[in-house]
């Protein structure tokens, strides 16, 4: 019976570590392939790639580097997520999946700018949810943060276009992180060790 049990548990494990994606990364978009879409772009300015480190695209990726139009709000690169080229029966969009506990909330945090007009339009999804933004300006950028919950051991976070198709210019982004909300249980018992800490700390000095 224990003998099932720990074959049961090692194939569970095994089945898990499959299933594994790999933490969130590159949410800067700091980290680019040297390989990128020949015939576009413009050396140390801009540049289209079919995906980044972490990063999977519907149709292709724009980074602009050094400035270009407008500073980044982290780093050196930012994300125009109307990209270049590509199929129009697609909108674009760029996603990455990365390890998530089930259950745990997790806080979604990025930072958005409009290029040309204030009617630019994304969404962000997390899963099979979304927020459609339409509040991101010209001039500035502006933090959007949200919390999701995970319903898998791995998620899928997502910014899509809702620009017309063919449209390539709009929806800047940079500085997209992923933190896990530290339960509430997990916070009492840090207070309460805390509080257990200071408590030996005075009786010992009182020695
Ligand atoms: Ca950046
Ligand atoms: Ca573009």
């Amino acid at each position: 019976m224990r003998r099932t049990k720990f074959i049961i548990g090692l194939l569970l494990a095994l089945a898990s570590a499959t299933a594994s994606a790999g933490p969130f990364i590159n949410g800067s978009f700091e980290m680019v392939p040297d390989e990128r879409v020949a015939g576009v772009g413009s050396y140390g300015r801009w540049h289209i790639y079919n995906s980044l480190p972490g990063w999977e695209t519907s149709r292709g990726t724009e980074i602009w580097f050094n400035n270009f139009i407008v500073p980044a709000k982290d780093g050196n690169n930012l994300l125009e997520l109307n990209a270049h080229g590509g199929d129009p029966s697609d909108p674009f969009r760029i996603y990455q999946s990365f390890d998530t506990d089930v259950g745990a909330m997790y806080e979604v945090s990025f930072w958005a700018r409009a290029r040309r007009d204030n009617n630019e339009k994304f969404a962000v999804q997390w899963d099979d949810i979304e927020h459609v933004i339409t509040s991101h300006q010209r001039g500035i950028w502006k933090q959007f943060v949200y919390k999701f919950t995970a319903t898998d051991t791995y998620s899928m976070l997502g910014f899509e276009s809702r620009d017309g198709r063919r449209d390539t210019t709009g929806n800047l982004l940079d500085m997209v992180s992923v933190t896990r909300v530290p339960e509430p249980g997990t916070l009492a018992l840090l207070a309460l060790g805390l509080i257990g800490l200071v408590l030996t700390r005075r009786r010992s000095a009182r020695r």
